[in-house]
């Protein structure tokens, strides 16, 4: 019997291919040294398709979450990997094929896996009151033991919540360390049902907020600011008739606006308002804030449709060359009566994967940090045409005076998102170090590279060597040994 990945750009070459392996390496091979005050824990998750696409092909994001943890201690790194152990997976393994049809649609599943959990658990993994949680926005999600990387199983906070659609980009208030949530298509595949949670740090439920959104569009991430949550909808609409008709989960409306739902958190949800941006394409919050009755919500955002696999509904899809990319500011004013977002610039060039310094989260910040695209910087003529997601650049960007700092991995190389570690706990605002994946694409290797934060133009302080090459991921965490520390820091100069 033949047990093949089929040779699209989703399952091939140095970035996409699937990596499948679980293990543990102990004591990594390291070039530099590793900051001593790097004690903790590096967890990231990427979709990592543990079968061949049972319709033959398929996207990124269907894949199966597998888990890496990076290990740090004194200065040595160990690794271990292991997949989530999701109904999905343990399904396909007891089968030993895949069992699941189109992203999101359960009427192309085979009938054996209708009753059980959709998650791949691919997208994001949280700690969260003494477990990782690992997180696929259409499902509830599954609980991890941060030491073994063991699943727990399902997570509705003991009960607490319903069956519903959960975020793979909660938020952990820095203040009270709360963790806030959301869920979309919360009431049914296509409905405009949100739901709002917000746990406190020992899982005990504070709110459960029914909300409408305008239309039934993905809503990857949200914002949180000390009294406000925003809802950021993109124009990519689910529909059920298509569903059901065995086609894509969503399709991008060309001429549809993007929406920001702004909502106190301590209210009842009738608060809600909704400002209204142009069309564009938006997944990621790199930070929030509020400035008066102004809140400010900073994103990377492009003019037109990113989603490929979700073109409109006559197949088109803008070329990346014709889109325009930048990190955006949206500005909503609570004292006016418009319901247009205001928009500025902050960084003219293509960036993803925005983090900051999670002790500021919700607060006026200063430091961001984002991966960047080059592609004079890539050589094309050797490597061919780059890889989906292709990003060559570690860049930071000061708010404060628009300066702008970067560190290319190579002519050959690009990132997985980074993620900033403060250098101590009371250290100011941004001053730490940047850790990010970097995969070689020539040599299908790859390393975990570790960075200055405030002065990345130097290059890394130490490169940790796989002796695996590690699929393209999605989002990870910091776990740091000691308890975080959760105090705001005094941060005055608001942008
Ligand atoms: C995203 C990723 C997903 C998903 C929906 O980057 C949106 C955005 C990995 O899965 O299901
Ligand atoms: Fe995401």
């Amino acid at each position: 019997m033949t047990l093949s990945f089929p040779e699209t750009p989703d399952f091939s070459g140095a970035l996409y291919t699937p990596s499948r392996f679980e293990g543990a390496v102990r004591d990594l091979e390291i070039e530099g040294e590793i900051p001593a005050a790097l004690r903790g824990r590096f967890v990231q998750v990427a979709p990592d398709p543990a079968y061949p696409p049972m319709l033959g092909d398929d996207i990124y994001f269907n894949g199966d979450g597998a888990v890496t943890s990076f290990r740090f201690t004194d200065g040595h790194v160990d690794v271990q990997r292991r997949y989530v152990e999701t109904d999905r997976l343990k399904a396909q393994r007891d089968a030993r094929r895949s069992l699941h049809g189109v992203y999101r649609n359960p009427f192309t599943d085979d009938p054996s896996v209708q009753d059980l959990s959709p998650s791949t658990a691919n997208t994001n993994i949280v700690p969260f009151n003494g477990m990782l949680l690992a997180l696929k926005e259409d499902s509830l999600p599954y609980a991890m033991d941060p030491d073994t990387l063991e699943t727990l199983g399902r997570w509705d906070f003991e009960g607490q919540i319903g069956n519903t659609p959960f975020t793979a980009h909660p938020k952990i208030d820095p203040e009270s360390g709360n963790l806030l949530a959301f869920g979309y298509e919360a009431r049914g595949i296509a409905t405009t049902d949100m739901v709002y949670y917000e746990f406190a740090a020992d899982g005990r439920k504070l709110c459960e907020t029914w909300v409408k959104a305008p239309y039934a569009g993905m809503v990857h991430d949200f914002a949180v600011t000390p009294n406000y949550v925003i809802f950021p909808v993109l124009p990519a609409t689910a529909n059920v008739d298509r569903i059901k008709d065995g086609g894509r989960h969503f399709e991008w409306q060309g001429g549809l606006g993007f929406q920001f739902g702004v909502m106190r958190r301590d209210g009842d949800g009738s608060d809600i308002r909704w400002f209204e941006g142009p069309n564009c394409f938006q997944a990621h919050v790199l930070n929030a804030f509020e400035q008066g009755d102004r809140i400010h919500l900073d994103m990377p955002s492009a003019d037109g449709n990113v989603f490929a696999f979700f073109p409109e509904s006559d197949g088109h899809v803008p070329s990346p060359e014709t889109l325009h990319f930048e990190l955006a500011r949206w500005t909503f004013d609570l004292q006016s009566n418009s319901s247009q977002a205001i928009h500025s610039t902050l960084y003219d060039a293509p960036c993803e994967f925005p983090r900051c310094d999670d002790r500021v989260a919700g607060r006026p910040y200063r430091h961001g940090f984002v991966l960047g695209c080059d592609m004079s910087l890539y050589d094309v003529a050797r490597m061919g045409p780059p890889p989906w997601q292709f990003f060559n650049l570690l860049v930071h960007i000061d708010m404060a005076t628009g300066a702008v700092q970067n560190w290319a991995g190579g002519n050959a190389e690009c990132f997985q998102e980074p993620t900033f570690v403060p250098r101590a706990p009371h250290v100011p605002e941004g001053d730490g170090y940047i850790l990010a994946l970097l995969n070689h694409l020539e040599t299908s290797t790859t390393e975990l590279v570790i960075l200055e934060s405030l002065d990345l133009a130097k290059g890394p302080v130490a490169r940790i060597k796989l002796p695996m090459r590690l699929r393209m991921s999605l989002h990870g965490n910091w776990l740091p040994d000691a308890p975080a520390d959760v105090a705001p820091l005094d941060v005055a100069q608001a942008a």
